[in-house]
C-alpha cells in the first residue's frame, strides 16, 4: 500500500460531509457542490425519463391537432403540445446541468437505452381521449410533480415549479373538455367515458411499480429526491379523481373503489402489473411507433441543428473580431 492508498481524501469527505448536511437541513444541491457519483446518476436517469416523456408525450395528443372539433379546441391544444415540447427543454437543460449532453441522452433515448412513461405508449382513438389525457396522465403528472418543487437538487426543483403551473392548465382543460362531452350528446358520453376507461388503469401505472418492488425509492427518499414513495401518491391521485369522476358524471373501470372510512382513502382494485412490464418491455400498443416517429422527427430536424451551429460560430467569430 502506497503512502496516497492510506491518506484520507480530506477534499471529498469535506464535500461528502457538506453534502450530506444539506440534504438533512432540507437544502438544495447546486450544480458545483459536491455530490456521490450515484446521486448524479439517479438525477440523470429521472430527469432525462421524465424529458423524454414530455416529448415523446406530444405524439399521443398531437395526433389530434388537425382534427380538434373548434378553433378553440385545436388553439388549447396546441398550447398544450408546445409547453410540452418547453417542458422537454427546461428538463434537458436541468439534466445538463449535471454534466451530461443532451445529444447524448436523445441518442439513448432513440437507442432505447433510456426509457420515458409508460403512459405514452397507448393510442389515443378518438377526440375525447385529448380530455382524458389532460385530466387523467396531467392528472397524475402534477400529484407527482408538486412534490419534486422540493427535490434536493436545485435545477430540477426550479424546473418543476413552472412546469406544475402549466400542468395545472393542462389538467383543467382536460377536465373542461371532458365535462362538455359528458354532458352532449349521448355518443359524446359515451365517447367520454370509452375514453376514461382507456387511460385509468394505465395512468395509474404512471407512478411506477408497488413499493415493495421499486428498486430506486428507498435510496431516492433518503436524498430527498423523491419526497413520497409510488404507492402514496398514487392512493392520492384516487383520492383526487374519484370525486372528480363523480362531478364528471362519469365512472372509473374498477368494481373495488370505494371510500374506505377507516382508511381514510378510496379502496382500489388490482393492477395489472403485467401489463406495465410489458410495456416497459417495449411490447406497448405503440412503443415500436413511438420510437420510431421519435427518430424520423429528429432526421428530419438536423438542418435546423445544423443551421444554428453555424449562426453560432458565426456570431462567436464577430464577437471574437469586436474584441480584438
Ligand atoms: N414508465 O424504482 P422505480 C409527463 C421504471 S408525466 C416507464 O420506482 P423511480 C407530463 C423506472 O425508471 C410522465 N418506466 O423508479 C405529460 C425504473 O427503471 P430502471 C413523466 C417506469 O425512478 C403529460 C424501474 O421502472 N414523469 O410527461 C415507470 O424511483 C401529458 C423501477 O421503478 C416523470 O418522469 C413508468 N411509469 O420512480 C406530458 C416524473 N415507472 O431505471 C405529455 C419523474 C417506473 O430501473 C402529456 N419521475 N419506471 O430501468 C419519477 O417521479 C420517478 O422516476 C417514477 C419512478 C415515479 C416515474
Amino acid at each position: 500500500m502506497t503512502a496516497t492508498d492510506s491518506a484520507p481524501d480530506t477534499a471529498s469527505d469535506a464535500g461528502r460531509e457538506r453534502f450530506d448536511a444539506i440534504i438533512a437541513a432540507d437544502e438544495r444541491i447546486e450544480p458545483r457542490d459536491h455530490m456521490p457519483d450515484d446521486y448524479r446518476k439517479t438525477l440523470v436517469r429521472q430527469i432525462a425519463q421524465h424529458a423524454h416523456s414530455e416529448i415523446i408525450g406530444m405524439q399521443p395528443e398531437g395526433n389530434w391537432i388537425t382534427r380538434a372539433p373548434s378553433l378553440k379546441r385545436k388553439a388549447v391544444l396546441i398550447a398544450k403540445v408546445q409547453d410540452e415540447a418547453g417542458h422537454g427543454l427546461y428538463l434537458y437543460s436541468a439534466a445538463e446541468s449535471l454534466g451530461v449532453d443532451r445529444t447524448d441522452l436523445l441518442d439513448l433515448l432513440h437507442q432505447g437505452r433510456q426509457r420515458y412513461s409508460s403512459i405514452f405508449n397507448y393510442p389515443t382513438l378518438t377526440w375525447a381521449d385529448v380530455g382524458a389525457i389532460g385530466w387523467l396522465v396531467d392528472g397524475a403528472a402534477i400529484t407527482n410533480q408538486v412534490p419534486l418543487c422540493r427535490c434536493s437538487y436545485g435545477p430540477y426543483a426550479r424546473a418543476m415549479v413552472r412546469i406544475c403551473k402549466e400542468e395545472s392548465f393542462h389538467q383543467r382543460q382536460g377536465f373542461e373538455s371532458l365535462y362538455v362531452l359528458a354532458r352532449g350528446t349521448d355518443a359524446q358520453r359515451a365517447m367520454a367515458q370509452d375514453a376514461v376507461n382507456r387511460w385509468y388503469w394505465p395512468s395509474l401505472m404512471m407512478f411506477g411499480p408497488p413499493d415493495a418492488e421499486s428498486p430506486h425509492s428507498a435510496q431516492s427518499m433518503a436524498w430527498k429526491i423523491k419526497r413520497f414513495s409510488n404507492d402514496e401518491l398514487r392512493q392520492k391521485f384516487v383520492d383526487i379523481i374519484a370525486p372528480q369522476a363523480d362531478a364528471l358524471g362519469l365512472t372509473l373501470p374498477d368494481p373495488d373503489l370505494r371510500w374506505n372510512p377507516e382508511r381514510g382513502h378510496y379502496d382500489y382494485g388490482p393492477i395489472d402489473w403485467e401489463e406495465f412490464t410489458q410495456v416497459l418491455k417495449g411490447n406497448g400498443p405503440c412503443n415500436r411507433q413511438r420510437l420510431a416517429h421519435r427518430r424520423a422527427a429528429h432526421d428530419s430536424g438536423a438542418w435546423v441543428r445544423e443551421a444554428a451551429r453555424a449562426h453560432a460560430a458565426k456570431r462567436a467569430a464577430r464577437a471574437q473580431r469586436e474584441a480584438a
